[in-house]
C-alpha cells in the first residue's frame, strides 16, 4: 500500500521518466540528422532506458495497490546546437533525475515504507551510473574541443555503460 502523497511523487516521477525518454529521443534525432551517427545511437539507447524506467514507476505504482496516471509530455527541444551543449544538458537534467529519486526516497522513509525503498535503491544506484556515464563523455569532449567529433562519433558507444537492469 502506497500513502497518498508517495502515490503522487511517484506519478510525477512516471512524466519525468517519459519526459527523459523524449528529450533524449529529440537529441538522438537531432545529432541523426547533423550526420553523428555514433551519438544518435548513444541517444536512442538511452531513450529505451528512460521508457522503460517510466514503466518501472507505473508498474509499481499499479502493483502496490496505487493507480498510475499517464500524463501528457512536453515537447523537447528541436535543436541542441553543438554535441558539448546537447551532453551539458544531459548533465544537468541527469542531476535534476537524481534529486526527484531523492525526494522520493525520502517520502517512502518518511512513510516507513521499506518494500518501496528498497525498490527505489535500484534508482539511486542507476542515477550514480548514468551521471558518471555522461561525466566521463563530458570529460572525453573537454579533452577534444568543439571539433573532431569523427573519431568521437565512432567511439561514444565504447564509452557506454550497460544498463544497472532491464527487468521492469
Ligand atoms: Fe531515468 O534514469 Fe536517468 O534520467
Amino acid at each position: 500500500m502506497l500513502s497518498k502523497k508517495l502515490e503522487k511523487i511517484m506519478n510525477e516521477q512516471i512524466e519525468k521518466e517519459g519526459y527523459s525518454s523524449n528529450l533524449y529521443l529529440a537529441m538522438a534525432s537531432w545529432a541523426e540528422t547533423m550526420g553523428y551517427e555514433g551519438i544518435a545511437d548513444w541517444f536512442y539507447a538511452q531513450a529505451e532506458e528512460e521508457h522503460m524506467h517510466m514503466l518501472k514507476f507505473i508498474r509499481f505504482i499499479n502493483e502496490k495497490g496505487g493507480k498510475a496516471i499517464i500524463p501528457s509530455f512536453k515537447k523537447p527541444p528541436v535543436d541542441f546546437s553543438t554535441v558539448n551543449k546537447a551532453f551539458a544538458e544531459t548533465l544537468k537534467h541527469e542531476q535534476f533525475i537524481t534529486s526527484s529519486i531523492n525526494e522520493i526516497l525520502h517520502v517512502a522513509v518518511e512513510d516507513k515504507d521499506f518494500s518501496s525503498q528498497n525498490w527505489l535503491q535500484w534508482f539511486v544506484s542507476e542515477q550514480t551510473e548514468e551521471e558518471a556515464s555522461v561525466r566521463r563523455i563530458i570529460d572525453k569532449l573537454n579533452i577534444l574541443g568543439e571539433h573532431n567529433m569523427y573519431l568521437f562519433d565512432r567511439d561514444i558507444m565504447s564509452l557506454r555503460v550497460p544498463a544497472g537492469g532491464t527487468a521492469i
